[in-house]
């Protein structure tokens, strides 16, 4: 439906679309404005006459230097892109609202935390961390998840990820960490990927990096959609009350659509077939209207509680399990707008841990406090200047006046002959506020100078091996799939061994499976920790799956049609399927559409060369006597069924009795015939549970 939309949108009310480049004699071309239209102009204002042609000596003549107006447009031109971020460079925004469910004045008098009735803007981008501007979406890596929130109180950055733990503990070794997973400096490659030497030989000599690695090797590196997946603020931060009293907290955002992950063989299929499509699938479901929905939940905790932790909470390789401190939802944060300019906001937006509000503070993690620096100094390269908070996406959305005054790229006029203070001449301009203004928490801080980490950082297993416990068994499987493509792709062999040698410290299932997959079989370096593993008590919150209700809301269902299909079984199938909040795409051999039973044509969204399974949750196939004979001898419609049932997935299908023998495709868990009684009703039930993991033949 919304194709034809688009396409109405596109044709012109008369005539043909073709821009006639020669001058007529008169010196207009078809696209002139008309008197009411508004005329194309160059930067000074000047109303452009003709938009088609430079200014030349004669028809056929060179260009002439004077062309003031062709030197303007492609000057400007050359300067269109700014130096990309050098990590999170690829990434995709959208502006929505934060709501907070109640008052948490007993923990924070941040004003956005405590009134249920102001809805704070919000501009949230969601980012791959390795890959440049223009790599694909479904690289394993992790994901950033950076919210502005536009407070009255000023903006609050919270630049998080959708791993809870970070790679490394202290910010002096991210550069290095970076160098090693970025395309290595000789030869430019590998793009967006940390399967290479480089990486996991830096990895392996980082023993405190391998809870991370437990993480990034598990399928929430690769999520199905960005609005499926968590967030996590990583460090611990504080919250501070009116009476100045401070608690630690951990920020944590929940999907309303529950976790959803792909399988590394869709992933690398869906880089192929659609390398844009978690940005896609961001814009087009909130183009849609169907707006992607986060739960904040905050782990609340005092310094008590901290102290009796075996681990540092000032240690972003560790995670606090919610079985410990339980997580408070605390309010919902919605986006509702795509942006209106992908360069102007989603480009330029600048986000840096050091802004706060009044009621937030930081923690003394090595990580975070490298962090408060970073940031800041990057903007000034990336957006050229200090004024970089002028630009609108990044400008708070409450007054904000100081004495700072010019710089490059100054966009207000600051007026007046103050810009000091204290002053007497301006009583009116701005003064320092004890009430309203920002107090740092009063905290203890004591010691000598010392470059090293405390002792309460040392043990790097324990919680690996919790993590690899606590997920669910295709979890575990598809983690140990992972490290054996990632270390397959390591050339030298000592990298590969050392690694085996941290895996049998976290599990020896584990490593045993890698080893084996590796062919290195007793192998394994032996590595010697700084502390010994502990087992922990298991986390079942630390698992991607089973966590919420089996559904369907906000996924895509792929309908192959083969002529002769059966209108009243789409119709019907279309029907359930949406009602379930879920969208349909019509798939056919040619993108003109198919014809059913009665020869009645039917549009396609997409054409099956372009549209294999991978991009669908769940898919159905429907055919007539014709239809199934011509999908049976296209190889791309064998693949659409095979790849379904490959990656496990909800399958339907009608009047294909050809095609389902040609792939082998039979009765199994979550594949089912359509046109018997009930038959519409268990395909939807299938495709709201998911996937069906025990048919996964990759073991
Ligand atoms: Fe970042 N990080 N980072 N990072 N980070 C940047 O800032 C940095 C870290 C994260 O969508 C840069 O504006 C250092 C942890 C996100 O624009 C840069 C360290 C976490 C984004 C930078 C870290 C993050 C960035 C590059 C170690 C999760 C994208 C462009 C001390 C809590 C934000 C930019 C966006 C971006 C530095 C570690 C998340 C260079 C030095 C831990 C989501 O300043």
């Amino acid at each position: 439906m919304k194709r034809e939309k688009d396409q109405k949108k596109g044709t012109q009310k008369s005539g043909s679309t073709a821009i006639d480049i020669r001058k007529t004699k008169g010196g207009e071309t078809h696209q002139q404005a008309a008197a009411s239209q508004t005329p194309i102009t160059t930067n000074q204002g000047l109303p452009i006459a003709d938009n088609q042609n430079s200014l030349k000596a004669g028809l056929r003549g060179p260009t002439l230097l004077e062309d003031f107006i062709v030197r303007e447009k492609i000057t400007h031109f050359d300067h269109e892109r700014i130096p990309e971020r050098i990590v999170h460079a690829r990434g995709e925004g959208a502006h929505g609202y934060f709501q907070a469910y109640g008052s948490l004045q007993k923990y924070t008098k941040a004003a956005f935390l405590n009134d249920p009735k102001v809805r704070t803007p919000v501009f949230v981008r969601f980012s791959t961390v390795a890959g440049e501007r223009g790599s694909g979406d479904l690289a394993r890596d992790v994901r950033g998840f950076a919210v502005k929130f536009y407070t009255s109180e000023g903006n609050f950055d919270l630049v998080g990820n959708n791993i809870p733990v970070f790679f490394i503990q202290d910010a002096i070794k991210f550069p290095d960490l970076i160098h090693s997973v970025k395309p290595e400096p000789d030869r430019g490659f590998p793009q967006a990927a940390s399967a290479h030497d480089t990486f996991w030989d830096f990895i392996s000599l980082m023993p405190e990096s391998m809870h991370m690695i437990m993480w990034v090797m598990s399928d929430r590196a690769i999520p199905r959609s960005l609005r499926m997946m968590e967030g996590f603020g990583i460090h611990t931060f504080r919250l501070v009350n009116d009476a100045g009293e401070s608690h630690f907290v951990k920020w944590h955002w929940r999907p309303k659509l529950g976790n959803s992950s792909v399988l590394w063989d869709e992933a690398v299929k869906i880089n192929g077939a659609d390398s844009d499509f978690h940005r896609k699938d961001l814009w087009e479901a909130i183009d849609a209207g169907d707006f992607p929905e986060w739960e904040l939940g905050l782990q609340i905790f005092d310094q008590a509680t901290a102290d009796k932790f075996e681990f540092d909470v000032l240690d972003a390789t560790k995670i606090i399990p919610e079985e410990l401190v339980p997580l408070q939802m605390v309010g919902k944060m919605i986006l509702d707008r795509n942006p209106d300019n992908f360069f102007a906001e989603t480009e330029q937006v600048a986000f840096c841990p050091s802004h706060l509000v009044p009621g937030l503070d930081f923690s003394e993690d090595p990580l975070l406090q490298g962090r408060l620096f970073s940031y800041l100094d990057t903007q000034l390269s990336r957006l050229g200047g200090p004024n970089f908070h002028q630009l609108p996406v990044n400008a708070p959305k409450c007054p904000f006046h100081n004495l700072q005054r010019d710089g490059i790229h100054q966009m207000s006029l600051q007026k007046g002959r103050v810009a000091y203070e204290p002053n007497s001449l301006d009583p009116e301009g701005p003064r320092e506020s004890m009430d309203r203004g920002f107090h740092t928490s009063a905290r203890p801080v004591e010691g000598t100078t010392v470059r090293a980490r405390s002792e309460s950082f040392s043990d790097h297993y324990s919680q690996p091996r919790l993590f690899y416990k606590s997920i669910t068994e295709p979890e575990q499987r598809h983690l140990a799939n992972a490290l054996t493509f990632e270390l397959g792709k390591v050339e030298t062999e000592a990298i590969r061994l050392r690694m085996l040698g941290h895996l049998q410290l976290i599990d020896r299932g584990l490593a045993d499976t890698v080893a084996s997959n590796l062919g290195a079989e007793g192998k394994a370096e032996k590595i010697a920790p700084a502390k010994q593993p502990v087992n922990l008590e298991l986390s079942p919150a630390l698992r991607l799956y089973g966590k919420t209700k089996p559904t369907l809301q906000g996924r895509k269902v792929g309908l192959l049609l083969g002529a002769g299909f059966d209108d009243k079984l789409k119709r019907d199938l279309v029907t359930q399927i949406e009602s379930e909040g879920a969208k349909v795409a019509v798939v056919a051999a040619k993108i003109q559409g198919e014809k059913d039973a009665d020869g009645k044509s039917h549009p396609a969204d997409m054409a099956l060369r372009a549209a294999p399974s991978v991009l669908f949750d769940a898919v159905a196939i429907l055919a007539g006597p014709d239809g199934d004979k011509n999908l049976t001898a296209d190889p791309n419609a064998q693949a659409f069924l095979t790849d379904a049932r490959r990656h496990c997935k909800a399958v339907g299908f009608s009047g294909v009795p050809a095609l389902t023998k040609k792939t082998g495709v039979t009765d199994e868990p979550g594949i089912a015939e359509l046109s018997g009684k009930g038959g519409v009703r268990a395909f939807v039930d299938s495709a709201k549970t998911g996937r069906f993991w025990e048919r996964e033949q990759e073991k």
